[in-house]
């Protein structure tokens, strides 16, 4: 689930859902929030994007934007699954698998969640030449 919350006047915030096509519930806060969640150092807890798990555990704060990070965890709170190295999602992995990563590591390519989720075998984070040695591993045990 997905809620804005912000200290700002009501009118304002409907003002700023309306804009901005927001679907997802936006509340006032009258101040509660701000206090609780209150950062010491005169940081502001506005905006500051936080992913809260079912636990009702903190798993992410962050005063950017950071959409694939974001999107990352989300995808493992939920446990959407890739299945790693099949990274152009056929039947099978194999050498067609390996040409892509090369593509992307000599491209220097943005990788979707998906693409990282796949390419990186060793679950390090990043995708590079390590996770083609493991991939060529998997391959060669086929
Ligand atoms: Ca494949
Ligand atoms: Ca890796």
């Amino acid at each position: 689930m997905v809620v804005g919350i912000s200290n700002l006047p009501a009118e304002v915030i409907q003002q700023f859902g309306q804009e901005n096509g927001i679907t997802f519930p936006l509340l006032r806060d009258t101040w509660s929030v701000y206090s609780q969640y209150y950062i010491p150092g005169g940081i502001s807890p506005y905006p500051r994007d936080f992913i809260i798990d079912q636990n009702g555990i903190i798993q992410y704060a962050n005063n950017e934007y950071d959409g694939a990070t974001m999107e990352l965890i989300v995808q493992q709170l939920l446990g959407e699954e890739c299945e790693p190295g099949n990274v152009n999602e056929d039947d099978n992995i194999d050498v067609l698998d390996i040409v892509n990563i090369v593509d992307w590591i000599l491209e220097d390519t943005d990788l979707s969640v998906s693409q990282l989720c796949s390419g990186d075998a060793d679950g390090n984070g990043q995708v590079d030449v390590l996770d083609i040695v493991i991939i060529v591993g998997w391959i060669m045990q086929n």
